[in-house]
């Protein structure tokens, strides 16, 4: 089955090259938007070169701040986390054999940017979370605003390991890479040919799948995994990618394409959920191949230790079997309280409030 899933994406990664770019660019959350949210103060995602210069500023300083404030966890502290972004990486590099290649990964991705927007409100932050339009950059991310050294999120590094500057600059990550933990800079390496294919072809074959079961996987097989191999960001390492602050605009992209779905049809989407709620040992990420402990060797990941299991969240809490359902409980390991998966199935529905404009 995995064969096939990964020949069936080669095969739309071929035919969506010749197509790229020719396609108009639609935007459905406007014209899905609610008209009755159920909460006040909506907080706005501006993408990000739409943002005021002083607002990117603020954001970029409140990044800042987070990876320079004391880890305030005594559990993660013990097992490495140093700073408050720390604590962040580490949430994502504990759980991440639940929160990938299964049902609970666009659910899980959307409060992992809830938990950011804590943290950065913890620094005085009060504007909403940047996203990135990933198709106006598509083949092109070397020449992003978003990858402007001065004024984006630090530039391409020169090869894996090297530090990408720009306003990180000094600025060390202590998680990863995998389930290792060693201090490492911001880094990523640009690959055009894979920023290539986040465009509007595949972003609109994701949005025109009929239910959550093949739309949760045509976006993470789709524009959500090229966007990672075209950034490789922290040693191109999946599991503590979340350390490079790109992670959280690539995901912006990622989260907006899961709300302009469920806008299609919100009477029906607010509730489709589905998907195994942790990887199956023989499978693990569905866009590797070999199943959890091949992967762990074969990407350098290995394999998470005694400690990070025992504070590792049961994956079927509130499922009451494999399958993910509304009531799958989501834990930050104690940044902000857990929360269910119901809980973020609308971002106007009143524990989130916030729209893509
Ligand atoms: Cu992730």
């Amino acid at each position: 089955m995995v064969k096939l899933l990964q020949l069936g994406v080669l095969g739309l990664a071929i035919s969506g090259v010749s197509t790229a770019l020719a396609l108009p660019h639609t935007d459905v959350t406007v014209a899905g938007k609610h008209k009755t949210p159920k909460c006040k103060g909506m907080s706005k995602r501006e993408e990000w070169r739409n943002m005021k210069k002083s607002d990117q500023k603020d954001y970029i300083n409140a990044v800042r701040c987070v990876m320079t404030s004391p880890a305030k966890l005594p559990k993660l502290k013990e097992l490495g986390a140093k700073t408050r972004w720390d604590e962040l990486v580490m949430l994502h590099q504990v759980e991440a054999l639940q929160i990938h290649s299964t049902g609970t990964f666009l659910p899980f991705h959307r409060y992992f940017l809830h938990v950011q927007q804590f943290l950065l409100g913890e620094c005085g932050y009060k504007g909403g979370l940047p996203w990135w339009n990933e198709p106006l950059d598509a083949g092109k991310f070397m020449k992003s605003p978003l990858l402007d050294p001065v004024t984006g999120f630090g530039g391409d590094g020169k090869g894996i390991g090297s530090c990408s500057g720009g306003p990180f600059e000094g600025l060390m990550v202590n998680i990863g890479p995998g389930f290792t933990n060693k201090p490492r800079c911001v880094n990523r390496k640009i690959n055009d040919f894979f920023s290539g294919l986040t465009n509007q072809t595949y972003v609109d074959d994701a949005l025109s799948k009929p239910d959550y079961e093949s739309a949760w996987l045509a976006i993470y097989m789709g524009p959500h995994l090229f966007g990672h191999i075209a950034l490789a960001m922290m040693d191109g390492n999946s599991i503590t990618s979340p350390g490079d602050p790109l992670f959280f605009t690539h995901h912006g992209f990622v989260d907006k394409m899961w709300w302009d779905w469920q806008a299609r049809n919100l009477s029906a989407r607010l509730t489709d959920m589905s998907g195994p709620n942790a990887q199956l040992p023989d499978i693990g990420f569905i866009e590797f191949d070999g199943g959890i402990a091949k992967e762990a060797a074969t990407q350098g990941w290995g394999s998470p230790s005694a400690a990070m299991l025992a504070i590792t969240p049961d994956p079927q809490k509130g499922d009451n079997g494999p399958e993910t359902t509304l009531d799958h409980v989501m834990s930050s390991l104690g940044i902000i309280p857990d929360a269910t998966i119901r809980d973020v199935m609308d971002i106007q529905g009143g524990y989130l409030c916030y729209e893509y404009v």
